[in-house]
């Protein structure tokens, strides 16, 4: 049996009897989808995934890819490269994609729930594999040429990947140095150099797409400074015919020069990358072609990096998850101590871990996290399949859009934070010391997920996306959508009674969260010089909680979804359900008020110190630091 343990269960019970994926399917954009299918799909895809992709789990992170210096190339294991060829071959990367590019449209919500059964298996494939839905985003963003240039990278099973991150330019993109010339023949020239491309360079496959941000020189009124002047570039590793797809065999000016050895998540390759240096590989020029216009760069980036957002938070639960159920199969069959009650009685039995109560505490925390981290991505999810809905109709669904925009850093920020956290202080320590030892998964998957709440967007990043973009740039629309929700279901008095405790602690949570939004609010304001008494360093108070918003807000949306888990699940316990299932049921009504009651009463001191926040921290000295 492989490391992974997978929760379809739970997976199904979001898809249909919570979020009901049904009434999304069967018709545009998907027509051929319905709830068999999906079904069938995804016990398909769990298979493939707990078999075939975990198969190398371990292999690959003792016997990480290897760079050539001398040549530039990157040998991946070989246990790595069966693994990820028995994902590709199984072609269900098509689900991702519209007809237009060979796709299978699949409803969102289904194909992050296959996401979450590949990235619990073995993260770095899907990393690896998505060629595929970068292919997506070039052929909604280009001309009839680049959509050919798509349309290869998918039938072809080229890599690809995101360059945007320079020595000096991590968060801050903006700060780019990378130039573009033009070429008289309608290409560009691209020179620079990039780091932490994740999957830069390996022999996956017969090529790789570079999508690189880049600032065009030499060209009138284009390339100023910050994201703004940042054009998007397709560079491959290998020219080919455009019209064919065949390789010329003509390499590209795009080497990598360094790979980083790094804490975790090893077998995916993360690259220094030379563009155009006369000094490296052959030193040939680095050619190739603009996407779309020459100011939509960061835009159409951001296009790749929302989709990343989501996968990273999706890999992020999908490790807590198999990190927990790994806890619970070893605590209960961990023989220690005695139960509480006879402590005094030196001869008394022996008994399971899962007797102790802090064991029972920490199983319980890391269920409900794993599983409201779940429903989040789910929930996020329908939001994308609104908007897709909206969009197969020629319309645009705005709400959904703005709400799918507002969840993103909570699921990428939040739930890495949540899981890397709990990987190691709950679901390794169940484990007591052998939690340390390679002989079990857990310590690879705490130095897995680490770099969760670090790629993409750091956790800070996501705190100040939510708070300046997501909720004052959108003037709280989609704040209020959600916290109208919510709302609705405190209101709401179903749920037989057994929740009403809890629907007074999920009113409590929200209104210290939105106390929070308010705060923050007023400290923007007060930062606004053209204000009486405004003080523009009152930013600051807004900076020192954009972090604690972050972590409010997904506390109370997660309590909420486990709620209306709750709901669904006393409404089947009603109607009488077998032994097994009952067991599931209660599990989600007693997880939800375990939750309500651990996590909501602790928002309110979270408002107090936001209230309170005042700007001693930056007047500090640094030398006092
Ligand atoms: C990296 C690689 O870390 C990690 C691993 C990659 C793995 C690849 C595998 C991916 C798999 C994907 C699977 C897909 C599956 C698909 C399935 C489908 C069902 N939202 O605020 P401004 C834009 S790579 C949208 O002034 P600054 C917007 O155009 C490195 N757009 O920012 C805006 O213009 P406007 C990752 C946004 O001060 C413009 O930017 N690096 C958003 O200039 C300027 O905005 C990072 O993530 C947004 N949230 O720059 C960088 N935000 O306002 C982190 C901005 O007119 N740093 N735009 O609309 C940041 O995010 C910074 O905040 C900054 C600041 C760069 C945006």
């Amino acid at each position: 049996m492989s490391h992974y343990r997978s929760n379809l269960r739970d997976l199904e019970f979001n898809l249909f009897e919570v979020f009901d994926l049904a009434a999304v399917m069967g018709s545009a954009p998907y027509e051929e989808m319905d709830a068999d299918t999906a079904r069938s799909i995804l016990h398909e895809v769990d298979r493939l995934a707990r078999e075939d992709l975990a198969a190398s789990f371990e292999d690959a992170d003792r016997n990480p890819p290897v760079f050539d210096p001398a040549t530039g190339a990157v040998t991946v294991p070989e246990s790595f490269a069966r693994s990820y060829q028995a994902w590709m071959n199984s072609e269900w990367f098509r689900l991702q994609l519209p007809e237009g590019l060979g796709g299978q449209p699949a409803p969102a919500a289904l194909v992050w729930s296959t996401a979450e059964l590949v990235l619990g298996a073995n993260p770095a494939i899907w990393m690896y594999a998505c060629g595929p839905s970068f292919a997506r985003i070039v052929w909604q963003n280009g001309t009839e040429r680049d959509q050919r240039i798509a349309s290869h990278m998918v039938e072809r099973h080229w890599g690809a990947t995101m360059v945007l991150t320079e020595p000096d330019a991590g968060s801050d993109v903006g700060a780019g140095r990378a130039k573009a010339y033009p070429n008289d023949d309608g290409t560009w020239r691209i020179e620079g150099v990039k780091r932490f491309i994740t999957s830069g360079g390996h022999d996956l496959s017969e090529n790789i797409m570079h999508l690189v941000l880049a600032r065009p020189v030499g060209v009138e009124g284009h390339g100023g400074p910050g994201t703004k002047g940042l054009s998007m570039f397709l560079l491959p590793q290998h020219h080919f015919d455009v019209l064919s797809g065949e390789l010329t065999g003509r390499r590209n000016g795009v080497h990598v020069t360094h790979v980083e050895k790094k804490m975790g998540l090893k077998v995916s390759t993360t690259c220094e990358m030379t563009f155009g240096d006369s000094s490296v590989g052959g030193g040939e020029p680095a050619v190739g072609w603009l996407l779309g216009e020459v100011h939509d760069g960061i835009a159409q980036m951001f296009q790749v990096i929302e989709n990343a957002r989501m996968m990273v938070g999706t890999k992020a639960i999908a490790t807590l998850s198999t990190g927990y159920l790994n806890a619970l199969e070893y605590a209960k069959q961990r023989v220690q101590g005695a139960d509480l009650t006879m402590a005094a009685d030196k001869s008394a039995p022996r008994v399971t871990i899962t007797h102790h109560p802090d064991v029972r505490r920490s199983l319980l925390t890391q269920k409900t996290f794993s599983e409201a981290l779940r429903a989040l991505v789910i929930y996020t999810a329908t939001f994308q399949d609104r908007v897709r809905v909206a969009q197969a109709r020629g319309a645009r669904d705005e709400t959904a859009e703005r709400v799918n925009d507002l969840l993103l850093p909570i699921v990428k920020g939040y739930g890495s934070e949540r899981s890397w956290v709990l990987l190691g202080t709950e679901s390794l320590q169940t484990f007591g010391g052998s939690g340390f030892l390679q002989d079990y998964p857990i310590e690879q998957y705490v130095r897995d997920a680490k770099i969760d709440t670090l790629y993409e967007g750091t956790t800070a990043i996501q705190g100040q996306d939510l708070f300046f973009r997501k909720i004052v740039k959108d003037r709280g629309q989609a704040l209020s959508h959600l916290a109208g929700e919510i709302q609705a279901f405190v209101d709401a008095e179903s749920g037989n009674g057994r929740l009403k405790l809890e629907r007074e602690l999920l009113q409590a949570g929200l209104d210290d969260a939105q106390a929070i939004v308010g705060a923050m609010v007023g400290q923007l304001m007060s930062a606004d010089p053209t204000s009486e008494n405004g003080d523009p360093r009152n930013i600051y108070k807004v900076g020192l909680n954009t972090t604690r918003l972050l972590t409010a807000l997904g506390d109370v949306v997660c309590s909420w979804l486990l709620l209306r888990q709750a709901e669904v699940a006393l409404t089947r316990l009603g109607e009488g359900v077998s032994a097994k299932d009952r067991a599931f049921y209660e599990g989600k009504v007693t997880g939800a008020q375990w939750f309500a009651r651990q996590v909501l009463p602790k928002l309110a001191s979270e408002r107090v110190i936001a209230e309170a926040t005042d700007l001693d921290v930056m007047d500090l000295d640094e030398a006092c630091l």
